[in-house]
């Protein structure tokens, strides 16, 4: 048994909370973020207080992401990995009438948090040779309808992922992007305005990919040998491919 800590954002639910489960499984010592802190109690009820620590705050608010991570248990306070994982996209309509609210706080959250925590813990990781996965989607590479603001933060994650490798060069850090396709989680719940209904039927006969096998992908990307790092991986349910272009004629 390891006495690594990860820290993992976006744990309240989906493949945060998969991941909570498999790395406290490993033996690991897990900081839980997310805004729901009735959730994150939850864990630490199942697991134990040595176990898993919640940090409950909205990953857009700096001072109060600055605050958790100031307010780390001694036993906590080494952080061996950080996994982006918060994120959501917000709505389904085309750009020209999509909500602009909305936009932001995808960019808010996918974007600016992810970085700023990064920025917050790059430091530490340095020291520890430590490791940074983070959870981007085939939406950054792959256009659809609709994927507009939410595709192209996946493709910051993507891209940020693979600069910091460049500038990490020489470290030990190790990075890593991990672009799941179609995922049952509660991602189309949030994205639809909670119609679990929209959701139900989007998954409906696709076997889609669950929490569970992307916490199983995170997990085997935290435990390569140290020589090896996993730049990219892409996973999608055997039910999905990629479309072709459109065309529109007069
Ligand atoms: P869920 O909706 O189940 O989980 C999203 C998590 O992000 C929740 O724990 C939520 O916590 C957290 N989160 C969202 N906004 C904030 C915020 N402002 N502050 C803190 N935490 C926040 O969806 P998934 O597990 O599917 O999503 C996890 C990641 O995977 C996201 O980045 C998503 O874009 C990505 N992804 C999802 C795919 C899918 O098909 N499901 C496919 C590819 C990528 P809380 O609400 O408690 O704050
Ligand atoms: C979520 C995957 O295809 O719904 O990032 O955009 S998709």
């Amino acid at each position: 048994m390891t006495s690594k800590t990860a820290w993992i954002t976006g744990a309240s639910s989906g493949f945060g909370a998969a991941a909570v489960e498999r790395f406290v499984a490993g033996g690991w010592r897990v900081i839980a973020s997310g805004r729901r802190a009735e959730r994150l109690q939850q864990l630490v009820d199942r697991h134990g207080a040595d176990k898993v620590h919640a940090a409950a705050f909205d990953m857009r608010d700096e001072s109060a992401m600055r605050a958790a991570h100031a307010a780390l248990p001694p036993a906590f306070a080494a952080i061996d990995l950080l996994l982006n994982n918060a994120g959501l996209a917000l709505g389904t309509s085309p750009a020209q009438q999509a909500d602009l609210a909305q936009w932001k706080q995808m960019i808010d959250t996918n974007v600016t948090a992810l970085v700023t925590m990064t920025h917050l813990l790059l430091p530490q990781l340095i020291e520890r040779r430590g490791a940074i996965v983070n959870i981007s989607s085939i939406a950054g590479s792959y256009a659809y309808r609709g994927g507009n603001v939410y595709g192209a933060s996946k493709a910051f994650v993507t891209q940020f992922s693979q600069n910091l490798r460049c500038d990490l060069h020489g470290t030990g850090v190790r990075v890593s992007s991990i672009e799941p396709g179609m995922a049952e989680t509660e991602f189309t719940v949030v994205r639809t305005g909670g119609d679990q209904a929209a959701s139900d039927q989007l998954y409906a006969g696709a076997h889609p990919i669950t929490a569970g096998d992307i916490a199983d992908t995170i997990w085997w990307i935290a435990n390569m040998p140290p020589h090896l790092n996993v730049n990219r991986v892409e996973v999608m349910p055997v039910s999905q491919s990629a479309a072709g272009l459109q065309v529109a004629r007069d």
